[in-house]
């Protein structure tokens, strides 16, 4: 760290009141994290194009924890900001994988994307994240699991870049689920605890539910719980589904548990009952068969491959996870 990095308060939205990094330049500060590449956050102010502008500050004291309709309020970019920090940090200490690309290079954020805008996503070619504000422009879509799902599809475009169509777009999209659990858990706190829902802090349904659930997806109304032949023509946030679940099942097992407060109840298709090897394994799998087994055409069943092939490299194939592995996908309707 140069001399000129300092530590930041952070008034968030979602995730209460949190250190950033800034950088000072003359009398005002900047937000860039120049411990993690240099991330830097962004401000379209409504706009739809180019980079914005960056944020800068007087005192380092950062947003006020409640985001008003201003296409210059701060507490966007904290959240946005804080984000990017924790996802840098789950992969560098969980993967030991340095940014995205793993090349020790930060990606930025944009944050005031247009008005009225009720999504977020992520861009290879920008390299960049964007967050809408949400309907009224007074809840931004950037809690923490949104930023990390999004910078996720940046991890999954560098490494098996799963097509983003067909039963690999349903991949992709649990890819991105997956890590945004772990990176909540992670960054497990009072304001926003770590759980197995996905944009439970976003209010995007209006009457405070999630936008999905990992343990039964069927809850959210449009994505399955197992793996049909077929559920490559579905929308790829639906036929996410078994991938999340199978996740589920693998870190926790089957049956009623309750984690941080939150309630999940996890069938298996089949009916017979799986026993969780941890999240921490069920990680370290995920990761090793998206980044050294999987490629752009994997569908379920070589999902499944390659998620046995990363079980037996990691922990051997008489262990208790290779076994885990084959039953969670038993578990979502993907056998031998
Ligand atoms: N927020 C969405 C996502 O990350 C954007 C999209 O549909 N690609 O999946
Ligand atoms: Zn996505």
């Amino acid at each position: 760290q140069s001399e000129d990095v300092k530590t930041a308060t952070g008034n968030s939205m979602y995730s209460g009141t949190v250190n950033l990094n800034t950088v000072l330049s003359g009398s005002t500060y900047q937000l860039t994290d120049s411990a993690r590449g240099n991330h830097k956050t962004y401000n379209l102010a409504r706009g739809t194009s180019g980079t914005g502008t960056l944020f800068t500050d007087a005192d380092n004291v950062w947003g006020t924890g409640t985001a008003s309709s201003s296409s210059t309020d701060q507490t966007a970019a904290v959240d946005a900001a804080y984000g990017a920090q924790v996802t840098w940090d789950f992969y560098k200490n969980t993967f030991n994988r340095t940014g995205i690309e793993n090349n020790g290079v930060g990606a930025y954020s944009r944050v005031h994307y247009s008005s009225g805008y009720v999504n977020a996503f992520w861009d290879d070619s920008c390299f960049c994240m964007t967050y809408g504000d949400g309907s009224g422009n007074t809840h931004p879509l950037t809690s923490l699991d949104v930023a990390a799902h999004e910078m996720s599809h940046g991890v999954t475009a560098a490494t098996a870049n799963l097509t983003y169509s067909g039963e690999s777009g349903g991949l992709n999209e649990a890819t991105s689920d997956i890590f945004a659990a772990g990176a909540e858990f992670g960054a497990s706190s009072t304001a926003d605890p770590g759980d197995y829902l996905v944009g439970e802090k976003i209010n995007i349904n209006g009457d405070g539910t999630p936008l999905r659930y990992m343990d039964k997806p069927s809850k959210d109304g449009g994505s399955k719980d197992s793996w049909y032949s077929g559920i490559g023509s579905i929308d790829v946030h639906y036929s996410s589904g078994p991938a999340n679940h199978m996740f589920y099942l693998l870190s926790e097992g089957s049956g009623a548990k309750t984690i941080n407060g939150v309630s999940y109840n996890s069938p298996t298709a089949d009916g017979v009952a799986v026993a969780g090897i941890g999240r921490a394994a069920a990680l370290q799998i995920w990761y090793k068969a998206l980044t050294t087994y999987m490629t752009s055409s994997t569908n379920y069943a070589a999902a499944r491959t390659a998620s046995l092939n990363a079980a037996t490299a990691l922990y051997g194939a008489s262990s208790a996870q290779y076994a885990g592995v084959a039953n969670a996908f038993a578990g979502i309707g993907v056998g031998a």
